[in-house]
Parts: C-alpha cells; structure tokens; sequence
C-alpha cells in the first residue's frame, strides 16, 4: 500500500482505470462521480450537525420498522435525487425504501442497477461518531424494458463496482471497481476527492477483533468456539492476545480493518432462528464483502462465500465475518464443521 501519492484526482484516477481496465466503460465512471458528488453532499450534511437542523428523528419508520433519523431521510433523498438525473442508471434501491426507485420517465435511463445504504450507523448519527453511506452496483439485465425487484437480485460476484464513504475526523470515499481498492480523501477547501492511499491490502493475520459481545449469550457454538479462543489470549492456541473495537458503524469498523487489519462480525444468533443475523446483503454485506476481498481479505457468512449467496429477497439479512483471511478462514471453518 503507497500513501500519500501525488495529487490524483478522482476523476482523473477513473479516466486511467477506464483506460487501463475493460471494466470500467464511460458510464459506470460517470456513475461513480454522480456518487461521489452526493456523498459530498451527504458529508456536508453531517458535518453541520446541530446547526443544520438535522439532528433527532424523522418521526417515521422504514421498511424494517427502524426509527428513521432525519439524517437518514435527508442522506436517501440526496442520493435519489443525484442520481435520478444522471442517466446511467435504470433503477435503484435502497435499505430506506420498501421497493425499487425506477428512474422518472422524464431523464433518460442506463445500463446500471444501484443499491445503498445512505447513512450506515445510524445510532452514531446523534453521538457524533463517524458514520457512512455504502452503494453497491450491478449491470441491469440486457433488453430489460422496466426494471423489477427480481432483476436485483443479483449475487454479489456480479457486482462491477462498490464503495464506501465515511463520514468521521476525515471525509474518504474507498471504491472498487474490480482492479483493487483505493482510497480517496475530501478535500474540504477545494470541494474534491484527492486519491491519498492506493491499492489497500488487509494484512492476513489479526490481533483485533470486531463483535457486539452484548449477545454472547445468543450466539451459535461456533462463534461461542472462535471467541471464547481469541479470549484465551497467550494461553489459548494462537498464543498471542487480541484486542476489541467496536464502533457499530460497519462502515468505520470496516474501514479500520482495511487500514490495519482485523475481523468484523455480525452472526445470526438463537434469539430468532429465523432471522440470519442483522446486517443486509444488497446494501451492506455484498459491497463490503468486494471491497474486503480486492484487499485480500475474505469475507463469509458463516459457512458460504457471501459474495456466492443467490440473493432471493431484496431487504434479506445475512451473518457477517469478514476482514483479515487467517481469521475469517478459522471461525468460517468452525461453522463448516458444525
Ligand atoms: P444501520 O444500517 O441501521 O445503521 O444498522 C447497521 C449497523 C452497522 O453499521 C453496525 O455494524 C451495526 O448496525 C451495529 O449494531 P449494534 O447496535 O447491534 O451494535
Ligand atoms: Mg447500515
């Protein structure tokens, strides 16, 4: 990983990776800056804070009967709206709304599919700690008059590109088109994305790991197994002691393992069998788990390569171990012999 690079821009970075890369066609680049641009916008939001007038709830529900802060609201808002004009996308969803947004008749419509968390964290939104917006995007199926739910159901190797913003003491934008993960930083001065780490790799191994440990009681034996090992310390059979960061932004949690490694998780626990675990697939575990995977690291959900599940609904919940490779291949293992 190189830092501090020469003043790169985003848009100058993108038109290299367009001629370098078969992957990134004039349109997905164009997307990606209708993105950025709205996560300038969402960034400048959040940092006004009390003064914005957009602190505390929105007085409504989402679609899986969260509280919506107006952070939240105003954050999907601006993502819409971005991007409704754009003209390279057919459709978008995101874990704010029930169904698909199709793109009005009166912009024209694109070859891509778009999928989004606007603002992950959101019980950090009040507490002033960092938070984030996450998008994932897909192509849409070919000869498609008029997208429909079923046409995101994509699995996440599909996906042509993935990103994240966080919103913390900096303002950075990590993206993947499938050529490695890079990072981007706000320049607030100057309004633009300046290219400040390149080519991001996850160290294998890890002394640091990520779980809500209040549901201890309720996790499945081999989480029980793999935690109750890194707690062991030296005298458990890594020999080495690990440390816990916490953040509950899977964003900033995320963004600290790529920047020194470590493993997240999330797993689905007995309180309701039914439910496999917290997190989303489409807006949260699918462009996470590209990300981490272009880094080097990996990324399951239990037993299963989460970027292999066949998603069957839009707002589907999946578990989450992902981060450094030697420790997700462990506690992935675990659940494979179960
Ligand atoms: P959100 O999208 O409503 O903010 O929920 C997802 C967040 C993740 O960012 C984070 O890892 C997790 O929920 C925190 O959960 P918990 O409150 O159990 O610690
Ligand atoms: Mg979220």
């Amino acid at each position: 990983m190189t830092t501090n690079t020469k003043r790169i821009s985003l848009t100058q970075f993108l038109v290299e990776e367009q001629r370098l890369h078969n992957t990134v066609s004039a349109e997905l680049r164009l997307l990606i800056e209708v993105v950025a641009r709205a996560c300038k916008t969402i960034s400048h939001a959040v940092g006004k804070g009390a003064l914005g007038e957009v602190m505390g709830s929105a007085g409504s529900e989402n679609v899986q009967g969260e509280v919506q802060k107006k952070l939240d609201v105003i954050s999907n808002e601006i993502l819409l709206e971005a991007n409704e004009w754009g003209g390279h996308l057919a459709a978008m969803a995101s874990e704010e709304m029930e169904t698909i947004h199709l793109i009005p008749n009166r912009y024209p419509k694109g070859e891509y599919l778009m999928l989004f968390d606007p603002l992950d964290g959101s019980s950090n939104i009040d507490v002033n700690v960092s938070i984030g917006t996450i998008f994932s995007v897909l192509k849409a199926p070919e000869g498609m008059a008029s997208p429909t739910e079923q046409d995101f159901l994509q699995p996440g190797t599909h996906q042509v590109a993935a990103g994240y913003a966080v919103y913390g003491p900096q303002t950075v934008l990590v993206l993947t088109t499938g050529n490695g993960v890079n990072c981007f930083t706000l320049d607030r001065e100057m309004g633009s994305w300046v290219l400040t780490q390149q080519n991001i790799q996850i160290p294998a191994d890890t002394r640091e790991y990520a779980i809500n440990a209040s549901n201890a009681r309720h996790w499945y034996e081999p989480v029980q197994r793999y935690i109750g090992e890194l707690l062991e310390g030296k005298a458990g059979p890594r020999g080495v002691d690990f440390n816990t960061r916490w953040i509950a932004s899977m964003v900033a949690d995320v963004h600290r393992i790529l920047n020194r490694g470590g493993i997240f998780m999330y797993p689905a626990d007995a309180r309701e069998p039914d439910k496999p675990g917290k997190l989303r697939l489409m807006y949260e575990a699918n462009p996470m788990a590209f990300i981490v995977e272009q880094a080097g690291g990996a990324a399951t959900n239990g037993p299963q390569r989460i970027m292999e599940i066949q998603p069957t609904a839009l707002h589907q919940r999946v578990a989450v171990f992902l981060g450094s490779k030697n420790e997700v291949e462990r506690v992935t293992g675990y659940h494979q012999e179960a």
